[in-house]
């Protein structure tokens, strides 16, 4: 297993927990935890390494009332980047969210507040959103001069519909409560804290074995980008590995015996 050295790491606030869960902080909220490139390549290190680094689930939270402003846009600015210099920065944003999406931990975003352009890239990369009162979605490329450049073409028209994108970018439209979930922006909405309920969520998936958190984690998206038939042919070759794992045959020994839990419909 690789060791993760905490120290080097500025933009992020690692918080590893005891029971394998860590808790991965956006820490600029002085900057509404804007994109730049130094947060991007952390992201990076952390997600190619979590997957061999014993991390069982991750809570990706933003520091203080905001999840995520997107790209650093003062950075942008900034830099005044050549076409070729703006293509590599997407390249690595796709480096870290598919690391993400890919890479077989479950990752659970704790969206409070704007979870905006960039930001809600890097949410829907996540695996699990919690959401509450105070959180909206958006894509406000569109009156920035814009265009996104971190997966939303991918992930967001995946989730709301190419037509529901188009007219978030074109219009700048706000979605938040209900209609979020509704949307699939968000498949939990709660009253107070969305730390606690991610938390909470990371902790239930943290106890499944990590092979079949693994493979939920990294082969249904694969799945989705490949034909029927080679999807279904990965799928068996996938549930063969993992439905014969030495530590499923002691759930399957616990069920048998009648010692493990039912399914149950308020469970
Ligand atoms: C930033 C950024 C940023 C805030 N880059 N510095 N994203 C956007 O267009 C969202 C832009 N941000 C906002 O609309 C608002 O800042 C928020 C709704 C997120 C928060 O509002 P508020 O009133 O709490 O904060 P603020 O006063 O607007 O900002 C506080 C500080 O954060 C301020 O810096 P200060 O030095 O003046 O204190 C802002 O400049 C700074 N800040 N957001 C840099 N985004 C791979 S392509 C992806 C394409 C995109 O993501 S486009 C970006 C879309």
């Amino acid at each position: 297993t690789l060791k993760i050295d905490l120290t080097r790491f500025k933009n992020l606030a690692l918080d590893p927990q005891e029971d394998g869960v860590w808790i991965v902080t956006l820490d600029r909220a002085h900057k509404r935890n804007a994109l730049d490139i130094d947060t991007i390549e952390e992201l990076v290190d952390f997600f190619s390494a979590a997957p061999r680094a014993g991390v069982k689930a991750v809570v990706l939270a933003g520091a203080g009332d905001h999840f995520c402003a997107g790209l650093d846009l003062i950075e942008h600015h900034d830099q005044d980047r050549s076409p070729a210099d703006f293509m590599h920065v997407c390249l690595r944003w796709h480096e870290a969210f598919n690391k993400m999406e890919y890479g077989g931990v479950p990752v659970i975003a704790a969206c409070q507040g704007a979870v905006v352009g960039g930001g809600l890239e890097l949410a829907s990369s996540a695996h699990i959103r919690v959401m509450n009162e105070t959180t909206y979605f958006a894509l406000p490329e569109g009156q920035r001069g814009l265009f996104t450049g971190g997966g939303a073409t991918i992930r967001v028209a995946d989730l709301v519909g190419k037509d529901r994108m188009i007219d978030m970018m074109l219009t700048g439209r706000v979605y938040h409560g209900q209609e979020a979930i509704d949307l699939h922006l968000a498949q939990y909405m709660v009253e107070g804290s969305v730390m606690d309920k991610a938390l909470e969520i990371a902790r239930r998936t943290a106890e499944n074995l990590p092979l079949t958190n693994f493979a939920i984690c990294s082969a249904i998206s694969h799945m989705q980008n490949m034909s029927a038939l080679d999807a279904a042919y990965a799928e068996a070759v996938v549930a063969g590995v993992v439905n014969t794992q030495a530590p499923a045959r002691e759930r399957l020994a616990a069920f048998a015996d009648k010692s493990a839990a039912r399914v149950r419909k308020d469970a």
